[in-house]
């Protein structure tokens, strides 16, 4: 045990110190990202997918004020269906602790403690990033500066089309961090297939992917590395159907005031209602399907 904050399944536990393969799953996509009951499916079938993989599942989010990891279906219940669960990043984790709350953890405070306890393969839904009208609002993810200074392998679908994705994608080649994809030439949209980002590289198989990560650890690379995976392509949407609803969704919050830490759940709820649930298909599939790359690359890389 870490410390007495942190409380570790004995699978997990015993995983990590066997190098077994195991894939850290974040919370706030529970709490936060998607609405009840999808929220607890997903998280169910995420960790089904990544055990598929042949790889252990660690889902973690702090109950009571304890950092769990491997929550069981009791937890994920509580921070799917509670009204008080704080979303943590890494500004304001401890004060959970302190005032024993249930919290949800965001990629940067999750990729953190999963770093901090052996684990190197995260999976999620899409990462935070640079926000649109970042000139006015000084609006930048923590999950970016988390992911510059912690080395993680972090499965995602891109950045959420909610934000600038391209200055996103410029400010994680000024961080170092490396954008390789599996199967496509360029960084998804979240709710689309594409953007007109180019990736580091494309993989087209799972061997070279893990032989790729496997320089970057020999390199003591600093950074996460990002594996870029499309949303899977029945539930992918149209790029210009998508911006229309952001541009809407984006001038409700501003009409109403909505900043910091509540702008991202509510703009994708916005979507969610915009697109008649379009988006929140596309959501449940695409991190489903992370959760089950991210099991096969960590399989791959452990065997
Ligand atoms: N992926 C999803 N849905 C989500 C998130 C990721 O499909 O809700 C969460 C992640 O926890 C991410 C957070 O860290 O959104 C970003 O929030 P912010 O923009 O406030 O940093
Ligand atoms: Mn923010």
């Amino acid at each position: 045990m870490l410390n007495k904050y942190i409380k570790i399944n004995p699978k997990v536990e015993d995983a990590i110190k066997n190098k077994k393969p195991v894939v850290a799953l974040e919370s706030t996509l529970i709490s936060h990202g998607l609405p009840y009951p999808e929220n607890i499916k997903v998280a169910n079938e995420s960790i089904k997918a990544v055990e598929e993989s042949g790889s252990i599942a660690a889902t973690i989010g702090i109950i009571n004020g304890e950092i769990k990891i491997g929550l069981d279906n009791n937890d994920i219940d509580i921070l799917a269906t509670s009204t008080n669960v704080q979303k943590v990043s890494l500004h304001n984790i401890a004060l959970s602790f302190l005032n024993k709350q249930n919290a949800a953890t965001t990629v940067a405070a999750t990729i953190n403690i999963a770093s901090k306890i052996g684990i190197s393969f995260f999976a999620t839904g899409g990462i935070g990033g640079v926000h649109l009208g970042v000139e006015k609002n000084n609006d930048v993810s923590a999950d970016l500066t988390e992911l510059s200074r912690t080395r993680m392998f972090v499965v995602s679908s891109g950045a959420k089309s909610i934000l600038d994705l391209e200055k996103t994608f410029e400010m994680l080649e000024t961080y170092g961090i490396p954008r390789i994809s599996f199967n496509s030439d360029f960084m998804p949209g979240f709710w689309y297939e594409e953007t007109e980002f180019k990736v580091d590289k494309n993989f087209k198989n799972i061997d070279d992917i893990s032989n790729y990560l496997k320089i970057i650890e020999n390199l003591k690379h600093k950074s996460s590395v990002l594996i870029f995976n499309k949303v899977p392509d029945s539930k992918g949407l149209e790029k210009i159907q998508i911006e229309k609803w952001i541009n809407q969704s984006v001038d409700k919050a501003n009409s109403k005031n909505i900043t910091g830490k509540e702008l991202t759940p509510f703009l994708i709820s916005e979507m969610n209602q915009l697109s008649n649930n379009k988006t929140l298909e596309a959501n449940t599939a695409l991190i489903i399907n992370n959760a089950l790359l991210a099991g096969k690359i960590s399989k791959e890389f452990y065997s």
